[in-house]
């Protein structure tokens, strides 16, 4: 189980410049029951560091670049977002950490609930023994 994928939006595009449509439960999997975003990260800070028990969303880099490690107990992976038209979905149990932002990048995510910080996994030592035994089921 590694629940990581991209998605890839529909650019409506004409002398007036670009639009996207996200339609939740039609473009990406889920629901969209919240929706946040992220500016103004200096460079060299990393953000992240945790996993969700439950949580699932798309990360959307609306301007510039930035990186994402991921893990899920097993693999490791590490993708830039650099498209608006493109998305990481990121289920429940991946580990992830951002980092790497351009100056000015905007991070856009869309979010299956709203915010519940007892979905939050936030000690990677935690994560690795709750997300082993999840894994072993
Ligand atoms: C994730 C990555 C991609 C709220 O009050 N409401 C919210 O909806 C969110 C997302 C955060 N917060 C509060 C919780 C913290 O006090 O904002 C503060 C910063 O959140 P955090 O340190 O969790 O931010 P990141 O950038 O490390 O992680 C965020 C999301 O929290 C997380 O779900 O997957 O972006």
């Amino acid at each position: 189980m590694y629940q990581t994928g991209w998605m890839k939006f529909k650019v409506i595009s004409d002398s007036r410049g670009n639009l996207s449509a996200i339609e939740g439960g039609k473009d990406i999997p889920f629901s969209i029951k919240r929706v946040y975003y992220i500016t103004g990260v200096e460079s060299g800070v990393e953000r992240g560091f945790h996993a969700h028990r439950q949580l699932h969303q798309v990360l959307l880099c609306l301007h510039g670049s930035l990186k994402v490690r991921l893990f899920n107990g097993t693999q490791k992976e590490e993708v830039v977002l650099n498209d608006p038209a493109k998305g990481l979905y990121v289920g429940p149990w991946v580990w992830r950490e951002m980092y790497d932002f351009s100056p000015g990048a905007v991070l856009l995510v869309l979010a299956s609930a709203e915010y519940d910080e007892a979905d939050y996994i936030r000690s990677y030592e935690a994560y690795l023994s709750e997300a082993k035994a999840i894994f072993d089921e």
